[in-house]
């Protein structure tokens, strides 16, 4: 076996695919060429995160050696990766991309999410690209047997949107490696972490990483061809369609263009709406107050598959005329009854920022834990309503329960928004 720690440009290594390095046969090894074309190999500096352009890829460069070497050194296990509990895109395709890359190390990995695919375009993406994720429910995280796993990674999120990371935790699986673009939610006790804030998609990282050599991309393989329009759609979905792109997005999104099929992009953002997301959009327009440039909405109930017009509402609400930030939020009820109030920020003020303001806005719960956060021009919540849960067949309980957490939401949002105001006698 024949590893140089300190890769020079176009060096190729053998990676073996025997269980012990030490008796490694070459002939049976898997050449794995980490070919760069267009890293420095400079050791550009990292000052307080702040980087761009050729900056940003030698930190690329030195992240894809560092996952490469925790790649290797954890050969034939399975993994999970846990996305989000409603995965969107970005996370989607970089789960992808992630399986596509840790097969060569003969890593099976399992992607699983514990709630649903809301979004019309997430649902048209796993169809039509067969985008291998599965829904783990309370049910089916029951029938499986955990130790079967030697690890977890979190992708696009970093444990605090999904229900699945605590069952994981509590089977004792390791936590592998964290990539992600949202804050830096806490420090984590993982092997590898490639958290930049700085980037607008966990898809530019891991075009990144395809590009520093971790997996050849070939145009003759459907599959590579699927994932890089994959990896297209989650890039410009996060980056409200390259209009918040920065320097390093628009690398990633031109060596994409190599091998992306614009079609098929096309039919995934052709899916429409249901008529049950448009009339979510069309409370939040009736609901809506605005105050100091902020859209604040409160849509009622909702069923856990329609969630994603939430985040659809405040897209929406933040286009009106002198608004720059929308907050949409409802109750989600899931088959269980089991309730939560999920609420979306959209902002196109550049001062603002998501994660702060979220953070400010709703505070911890009792195990410490925040009941939400952001990245660069977009935030989400969710409020479990634990014994509140329930009962809506009761309709006046159900419409008081309502307008507790509305006012109660209202009245959080507005002390951040006229923070001078007395919130109850603004409305
Ligand atoms: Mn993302």
């Amino acid at each position: 076996m024949k590893l140089n720690p300190s890769l020079k440009q176009s060096e190729s290594f053998l990676l073996t695919t025997e269980p012990s390095p030490e008796d490694a046969e070459e002939k049976e090894a898997v050449e794995v060429s980490l070919t760069r074309p267009c890293l420095p190999s400079s050791n550009g500096e990292l000052r307080n995160g702040q980087y761009l352009g050729q900056r940003g890829n030698s930190v690329a460069f030195q992240k894809s050696e560092e996952l490469q070497k925790t790649l290797l050194a954890h050969r034939h296990e399975r993994h999970l990766v846990i996305l989000q509990d409603f995965p969107d895109p970005d996370a989607l395709s970089c789960a992808w991309t992630y399986q596509l890359i840790v097969q060569q190390y003969d890593i099976k990995c399992e992607i699983i999410y514990a709630g649903t695919l809301s979004h019309q375009e997430n649902i048209a993406l796993v169809k039509l690209t067969g985008l291998p994720a599965q829904r783990w429910t309370s049910q089916v995280l029951k029938s499986k047997d955990l130790s079967s796993y030697q690890g977890c990674i979190l992708i696009d999120n970093q444990g605090t949107t999904s229900q699945l990371v605590t069952a994981v935790q509590q089977a004792g699986i390791p936590l592998i490696a964290v990539i992600d673009h949202h804050t830096l939610q806490a420090e984590h006790k993982s092997e590898f972490v490639d958290v930049r804030p700085d980037v607008r998609a966990t898809s530019t990282i891991f075009t990144q990483y395809l590009q520093s050599g971790l997996l050849a991309l070939d145009s003759s393989i459907g599959q590579h061809v699927k994932c890089a329009t994959a990896l297209m759609h989650g890039l410009r979905s996060d980056t409200n369609r390259l209009m918040q792109a920065q320097e390093e997005d628009f690398m990633a999104a031109a060596y994409l263009s190599r091998f992306y099929d614009a079609q098929l992009l096309n039919a995934i953002l052709q899916a429409n709406r249901s008529k049950r997301v448009m009339d979510v959009i069309e409370r939040s327009l009736k609901n809506r107050i605005v105050q100091n440039n902020f859209s604040i909405a409160g849509v009622g109930y909702l069923r856990y598959e329609d969630r994603d017009a939430i985040p659809q509402a405040a897209d929406f609400l933040v286009t009106e005329e002198n608004v720059h930030t929308a907050v949409v939020y409802g109750i989600v009820h899931d088959e269980d009854e089991v309730e939560v109030v999920i609420g979306s920020l959209r902002t196109a003020k550049l001062t603002l920022d998501p994660d702060e303001f979220i953070k400010e806005a709703f505070g911890q719960d009792n195990t410490g834990r925040f009941f939400g956060g952001g990245r660069t021009g977009a935030g989400g919540f969710e409020i479990p309503m634990g014994f509140l849960s329930g009962s809506n067949e009761n309709s006046a309980y159900a419409k008081m329960k309502w307008e507790v957490y509305d006012s109660q939401i209202k009245q959080k949002l507005l002390k951040l928004v006229n923070p001078q105001d007395n919130p109850i006698q603004s409305e």
